[in-house]
């Protein structure tokens, strides 16, 4: 069995729609988390995450942390989903590629962005310039990162996109990627799962 240490419209939404896309059993167990937007809500001592934080899962008593563990994790659990080439697949080390350049380099990437820090900062820009030609030169050559087959790198990517879209550059290919991510039937499930369980109020 999997629990999901869920807190609605945060980074386990995406862990939501990764479960869908398992199409396995689990289980969402709720948390609240501070969220520094708005001040509300507070660390929960039920949540085994090691820093209370959210995304975190219980697979058959294995803790994982940490979005791109998860997804890692996952889908080399399940790789009859699909969702991920497992070890010996030729496309393997471009799928770890784009799980580990989504923690280091576009994350931080879009969060410079986002903060208005890119001005005067030209090894900032500099990352930034060189994290939006990759993902257009991506989606220029494929609907999905790996090729014509969406994966877990899809999910963390097209998620970030789609929280962040003012982060980057008008671009119909970024516009068209995350219309395509948003579409997929199990991410629509997980959007209905998050909403019908609304933002927690503040603890
Ligand atoms: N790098 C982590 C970041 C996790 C994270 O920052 N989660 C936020 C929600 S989006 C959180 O739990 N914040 C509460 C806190 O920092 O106390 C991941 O991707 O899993």
């Amino acid at each position: 069995m999997i629990t999901l240490y869920h807190a609605p419209q945060s980074r386990s939404s995406r862990i939501v729609w990764l479960l869908e896309e398992l199409g396995g059993p689990y289980e969402i167990r709720p948390v609240s988390i501070f969220r520094p937007m708005t001040g509300a809500g507070a660390p929960d001592p039920v949540n085994p995450h090691p820093d209370k934080q959210v995304p975190a899962i219980e697979h058959d008593g294995v803790l994982v942390a940490e979005s791109v563990a998860i997804v890692l994790y996952l889908t080399d659990a399940f790789p009859e989903a699909g969702l991920g080439p497992i070890v010996g697949d030729p496309l393997r080390g471009a799928y770890l590629t784009w799980l580990a350049w989504y923690s280091a380099g576009m994350e931080p990437a879009m969060f410079a962005s986002m903060g208005g820090e890119l001005a005067g900062a030209p090894m900032k820009q500099r990352a930034y310039d060189a994290a939006v030609k990759r993902l257009e030169g991506a989606l220029a050559k494929s609907l999905w990162l790996l090729g014509e087959t969406f994966s877990g790198a899809d999910l963390l990517v097209g998620s970030a996109i789609n929280f962040a879209r003012k982060a980057f550059p008008p671009s119909d290919l970024l516009d068209a990627y995350v219309a395509r991510c948003k579409a997929r039937p199990a991410a629509l499930r997980a959007l209905g799962l998050d909403e019908a369980q609304g933002v927690q109020r503040a603890a």
